[in-house]
C-alpha cells in the first residue's frame, strides 16, 4: 500500500489493483470546431491540463500500471444516443451533424480522436462510451474486474460532466476512487472547484482528491524505501 497525500485524508493506493482512467481527452472537447465549443464554451481551459495529464499517464507508464481511456462516442448510426441527448445540444450543431471536425461525437471522426499529446499506446484500453459515465453500455466493469482493479485514478473533462459522472458510478460499483487536480477540467472554473468539494466531503462521499506532486511523491518514495 502506499498512502498518498489527499483530501480529505490520506488515499490508500494498491499497486498492482490500481488503473488511471483518462475520461474524454479528445478533440471533440480540446479544440476549436468541436462539441465544446459548439455548446458554447472557451475549450482553452481544457487544453491547459494536457502537459499534467501526460506527466501523470507518464507516472502510469514507467510502472507498467493499466491506463483506460476513454472517448464520448456515438455509432454512425446514433442508435445508441437517445434523442433527449441530440435535442439538448448546441441549436447550431448538434450530435452526428457535420463540424469542422467531422461528425461531432460519432466513432471513427477526427474530432473523436484523443489529442496526440496523450494517444493511447498499444496495450493500453481505449473504451468508446455513448454516455457520460464510463459504465453505461461499455462492459469496463467486468474488464477491470477481470484485471483485478479495485482503485482507480481519474483524470480528464470536463471535472463535472463526465468525470464526476463517473467517478460517481464507480463509486456504487465498490471502486476506491483518487481524483487528480492538476488534470481535470471544467469549461467553468467555479464548477471544477465545486465538483472538488462535494467529492471530498462528508468523509470523501465519492472519493479523494490529490495534487500531481503528491502522487508522483508517494510513489517515488514508497519506491525508494522498498
Ligand atoms: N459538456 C460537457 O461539459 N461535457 C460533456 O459533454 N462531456 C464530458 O464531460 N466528457
Amino acid at each position: 500500500m502506499v498512502s498518498v497525500k489527499a483530501r480529505p485524508y490520506d488515499y490508500a493506493l494498491e499497486p498492482g489493483k490500481t488503473a488511471l482512467v483518462v475520461i474524454d481527452m479528445q478533440r471533440d472537447f480540446i479544440e476549436r470546431g468541436g462539441f465544446g465549443d459548439a455548446l458554447g464554451n472557451d475549450v482553452s481551459r481544457l487544453e491547459a491540463i494536457i502537459p499534467a495529464t501526460a506527466k501523470l499517464m507518464g507516472l502510469f507508464r514507467e510502472r507498467g500500471w493499466p491506463i483506460i481511456h476513454t472517448r464520448e462516442a456515438h455509432k454512425p448510426d446514433l442508435s445508441d444516443c437517445p434523442p433527449s441527448k441530440i435535442r439538448r445540444g448546441s441549436a447550431s450543431l448538434r450530435i452526428g451533424e457535420e463540424g469542422p471536425m467531422g461528425r461531432l461525437l460519432v466513432t471513427g471522426e477526427p474530432g473523436n480522436q484523443i489529442v496526440p499529446e496523450l494517444a493511447a499506446l498499444e496495450g493500453e484500453t481505449v473504451i468508446d462510451k455513448p454516455g457520460k459515465g464510463m459504465f453505461w453500455a461499455t462492459g469496463l466493469h467486468e474488464r477491470l474486474r477481470g484485471l483485478g482493479i479495485t482503485h482507480l485514478v481519474f483524470a480528464g473533462v470536463t471535472t463535472e460532466v463526465c468525470v464526476q459522472t463517473s467517478m460517481r458510478e464507480a463509486n456504487d460499483r465498490g471502486y476506491e476512487c483518487l481524483l487528480i487536480d492538476e488534470a481535470t477540467e471544467s469549461y467553468f472554473s467555479e464548477f471544477k472547484a465545486s465538483t472538488i468539494e462535494m467529492i471530498v466531503a462528508q468523509g470523501g462521499i465519492v472519493g479523494w482528491v490529490a495534487s500531481l506532486d503528491d502522487l508522483a511523491t508517494a510513489l517515488e518514495g514508497a519506491e525508494a524505501a522498498a
